[in-house]
């Protein structure tokens, strides 16, 4: 027999299926249409490595079932190409960024063909040519006209390496560059700007559209948008000493229901108002140098909880709290973010952690504003009782000696509690929790005692008084430090015993305490201490206390004249950069007329060719020195004018790529209405990267070109395949500089396309990133030699059997469902058992053929062999319809199940032999006499015997 050739095979029928040009999508087919598509790739100067390929093979598996499944398949490539990288890249070898751009293209498209995909290169599109950036530069037109392209002078991340300002989205996450991992600095220059965060809501809200996407995604993409709904309150700031200014400075809150309890304000460092302010500042020189130093931290740094905060007070500057209208103290602290919210914040530090640690340093007051609420569901509050608020305390004693806890088990009530009381005039928490000890148990010992966070408060009736009671109680804990038990009063002794119990015996049930559930947490989490900053009931709020948390936020906002609104993490999206290769921002500057677009009939603005397109570091794009191409005219006056100079930012081009590979050759329209309603949404899309910026970048772009009328769907992709990476043998990320990289071609030399593919769908789930195993490649490899051989088993006298046919038949449903939900791996298992049946029985010409198409959107060289070659067809297994499955060839072989009552045999049922004991009771219970012998009640116990028998043991 001919051995399994993979270099010849593979050869073969990669030059047959281009002459056959079976790959080539029609546009105006009736079946039904399916896009699949990949992120597409940044050609880089280094070519492909092993784990590039993964998510392509994964798509080309895919879209060759769907293909023979009917469907009319859209499955393109193309070149994210514009960029840092070959700009770099060009510098440093002094050529062409084209040119570099274009060796690198041929070459992965090179790697990528020896892989076998079927994609159809007549769709080919590359972002840097300008019969494509024509259209992206339309599209930013397009925004420019609806005011969401704008000019702004903020400061931006400026990379000193790569010379060039970047997004948010271009940084780490601990804020260092995307590309080369310098430290970013805060530098203010001119920008285009695209105002993504007028779609903030949108982009949010239609996540829930995105049913098949998976759930850390979205996750993530809510967590960049980072919506916090809350309120803007103005706080009047009084300064200037004799000559009294007053300003207003709004603050964002989510927390409005904590207003009574702000006790002092706080300016970002660059917060707007601070300039002004500085002249009556006592302090300024203290002020200005510490402004100063705030700036050279990076935002991470500065929102790090671990750090101390630091800040100082604005001395001379007072701010008017709108709720009490006391007079509060205000600060600058770098712990506010000058571009978050409003740069200005109600400090609240008895609710919120970072106001409460910069209370504690520079001892400002700390005001409790809302409190927990417990009702106690033994004694819940009685309608139309009196109402008594009572401020309690309750002291927790541990004997460290034993572990037990202090309690008093009353005489003449069910109760168990802790010592508990009243808190005196001018008693401290402390204090009074220790007094009732000696009062009500005799212990004098105590260690200092520690207060557990806030107050807790509870509604309850108190029958013995016929009052309903609200408590605000505060937890004390103790240790017992010595046996020192003095006498109590007799009236104490006549109401309840002294008890010591378990820590196991203290618990919500037992304690006729409301309050237990929040204190044993507390307990527990000496952390939480002193900060309570969960919801509850408000306190000390004037005429809001006693209200609901949640219902106060909009009752106080409303009542200082405040708005409800929400403030987004999501920044508007810087979009220009000062380098050359990038799409030309097609925009020209007249001193008459402003900013104004390039008439579309002039589109593209092309880059011109230069000689130097190094960075010039001046925040200037090199572009700017080319005077025959930035002096032109204006379109609007016709006065002299320049071009813009900077170029968009890498995120453009593949903003809108998808729908270019639908039309990717029309000169007219980006995309004609009809194909695009054609072919949109992508059905699948399937990449491992960009979580939030590409897919949020093309989610607000897509919705815009929806708003505009371009497209007809409001959300591009459908469903989302998110790949795990494969790493290298040695479980690190391939890299040159751990010189662990494995080149696909080499891998394709030796084992051949068909291997690697098989390989890399068999590795793991898909979504795993996995190490790559070169047993496991070989291993794949030795599965294909396999079926390569069960040719042999496939002469003419080979017996039809039953059990290859059942065997075939399970393996095409599950090949087939596997595939659809993107489970390749256990798809591959399912077929590397069936070869195992094939080889125990014989397989015959019929059912290796069937078999054939099952393996043949993952193996598709050997498979298109065997099916041309030895089953004798003359077409492509790639045009062959997928087989479908006979049913009542799935069922597997049926037992025969004694069924007992009592141990004593009944009758007995016919199930499947993998039954499973709920399908056996199933079957009994269907089974006429023998249920009605079980209809007396439920069985005690059920004894389950799989393809033997079940017992079902009865109360008598
Ligand atoms: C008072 C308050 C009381 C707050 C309370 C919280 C708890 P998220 O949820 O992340 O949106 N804040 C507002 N603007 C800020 C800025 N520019 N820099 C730093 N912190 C800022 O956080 C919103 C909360 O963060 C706001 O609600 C504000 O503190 C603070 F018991 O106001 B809060
Ligand atoms: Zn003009």
């Amino acid at each position: 027999m001919k051995a399994y050739d993979h270099t010849k095979i593979e050869r073969k029928w990669q030059q047959t299926w281009q002459e056959e040009g079976i790959y080539k999508t029609k546009s105006d087919s009736d079946k039904e249409k399916c896009f699949v598509l990949d992120m597409f790739p940044y050609p880089s100067g280094e070519g492909l490595h092993v784990g590039h390929p993964k998510g392509y093979i994964a798509t080309d598996v895919y879209s060759r079932f769907k293909k023979m499944s009917g469907c009319e398949v859209l499955h393109p490539m193309g070149w994210d190409a514009f960029g840092l990288p070959a700009e770099n890249f060009a510098i440093k070898n002094k050529v062409h960024p084209r040119i570099a751009t274009e060796r690198n293209i041929a070459n992965f498209k090179a790697q990528l063909e020896k892989l076998g995909f079927n994609y159809d290169w007549s769709r080919e599109i590359n972002t840097t040519d300008p019969a494509y950036y024509k259209w992206t530069q339309w599209i930013f037109l397009q925004l420019f006209k609806k005011g969401l392209a704008y000019e702004s002078h903020e400061p931006i991340n400026w990379c000193p390496s790569c010379q060039t300002g970047l997004a948010n989205e271009d940084l780490e996450s601990d804020g260092t560059c995307e590309r080369c991992d310098s430290v970013v600095e805060k530098r203010p220059m001119r920008q285009w700007v695209l105002k993504i965060t007028d779609y903030a809501d949108r982009l949010l809200e239609d996540l829930a559209l995105l049913e098949q996407w998976p759930e850390h995604i979205k996750e993530a993409q809510r967590n960049w948008i980072g919506k916090s709904e809350g309120a803007e309150i103005s706080f009047t700031l009084n300064y200037g000493g004799s000559t009294a200014i007053s300003e207003d400075v709004s603050v964002f809150t989510t927390r409005p229901d904590t207003l009574f309890g702000a006790t002092y304000l706080v300016l970002a460092p660059e917060h707007h108002l601070v300039p002004g302010v500085l002249s009556g500042v006592e302090n300024r020189e203290e002020v200005e140098k510490y402004i100063a130093e705030a700036q050279q931290r990076s935002e991470m740094d500065r929102l790090d909880a671990t750090k101390e905060k630091t800040g100082v007070e604005l001395k001379g500057v007072s701010a008017v709290n709108p709720a009490t209208k006391e007079e509060i103290p205000v600060f600058v602290a770098d712990y506010v973010l000058a571009h978050y919210g409003t740069g200005a914040i109600m400090a609240v530090p008895a609710h919120d952690e970072r106001d409460f640690a910069f209370a504690k340093k520079f001892s400002l007051p700390i005001q409790e504003v809302l409190v927990p609420e417990c009702i106690d569901t033994n004694n819940p509050p009685v309608d139309g009782k009196e109402k008594i608020e009572r401020q309690n305390v309750h002291a927790y004693v541990v004997d460290p000696k034993t572990g037990k806890v202090l309690c008093l088990r009353w005489k003449n009530h069910p109760w168990v509690t802790f010592p508990m009381g009243g808190i005196e005039d001018g008693e401290s928490l402390i204090e009074a929790a220790r007094r009732e000890v000696l009062e009500e148990t005799g212990y004098t010992s105590l260690s200092e005692g520690r207060v557990c966070g806030g107050a807790v408060r509870a509604e309850y009736f108190a029958a013995h008084k016929d009052q309903n009671r609200i408590s605000y109680t505060n937890l004390v804990y103790f240790e017992l430090t010595g046996d020192v038990q003095e006498q109590i009063s007799e009236e104490e002794a006549a109401m309840h015993d002294v008890v010591w119990l378990d820590p196991k015996e203290v618990t919500v049930e037992s304690m006729s305490h409301a309050e237990m559930d929040v204190w044993l947490e507390r307990l527990n989490t000496p952390a939480s201490e002193d900060v309570y900053t969960g919801k509850g009931v408000l306190r000390h709020s004037g005429d809001f206390s006693g209200l609901d948390s949640e219902e106060a936020k909009r009752a106080i906002t409303e009542h200082v004249g405040g708005t409800m609104t929400s403030t987004y993490r999501l920044n508007d999206w810087v979009f220009s950069r000062q380098r050359y290769w990038g799409e030309p921002i097609p925009i020209i500057h007249c001193e008459k007329c402003g900013a104004v677009p390039v008439p579309e009939e002039q589109l593209p603005v092309e880059l011109p060719e230069v000689e130097h397109y190094e960075p010039t570091g001046t925040g200037e794009s090199p572009l700017a020195a080319i005077d025959e191409w930035v002096n032109t005219t204006c379109p609007e006056c016709d006065g002299s004018a320049k071009r813009e100079t900077n170029t968009m930012p890498q995120w453009a081009g593949s903003s809108w790529y998808y729908l270019r590979f639908i039309d990717p050759n029309n000169a007219e329209q980006f995309v004609a209405p009809d194909k695009e309603k054609k072919w949109m949404p992508v059905d699948v899309y399937v990449g491992g990267d960009h979580a939030v910026r590409h897919l949020i970048y093309a989610r607000f772009w897509h919705k815009f070109l929806y708003d505009e009328g371009h497209v007809s769907t409001p959300e591009p992709f459908e469903r989302l395949e998110f790949l795990g990476f494969i790493l290298a043998e040695d479980g690190r990320k391939m890299s040159k500089r751990w010189g662990n990289i494995i080149n696909p071609d080499d891998i394709v030399k030796t084992n051949g396309a068909d291997a690697l593919r098989v390989y890399e769908m068999f590795m793991s789930p898909f979504e795993n990133t996995t190490a790559w195993s070169t047993d496991g490649l070989v291993g794949a490899q030795r599965f294909l030699e396999r079926v390569w051989r069960l040719r042999e088993c496939s002469t003419s006298d080979v017996e039809h059997s039953e059990e290859v046919e059942r065997a075939l038949h399970k393996t095409i449903k599950k090949v087939g469902e596997d595939i659809e939900q993107f489970k390749f791996n256990t798809a591959i298992a399912q077929m590397m058992t069936f070869a195992n049946v094939a080889y125990e029985h014989g397989i015959t010409k019929q059912q290796l053929a069937t078999f054939t198409q099952l393996l043949a959107p993952f193996a598709p060289h050997l498979t298109e062999e065997l099916w041309r070659e030895v089953c004798g067809n003359s077409e492509s297994v790639h045009m062959s319809a997928w087989p479908s499955y006979d049913e009542t060839l799935l069922v597997s072989d049926t037992v025969t199940i004694a069924v007992q009552i009592n141990g004593k045999l009944r009758g007995e049922v016919s199930v499947a032999a993998d039954a499973d004991e709920r399908t056996v009771r199933d079957a009994v219970a269907q089974h006429p006499q023998l249920s009605a012998k079980l209809a007396k009640g439920e069985p005690e116990r059920v004894i389950f015997v799989p393809e033997r028998l079940i017992n079902f043991v009865m109360s008598e």
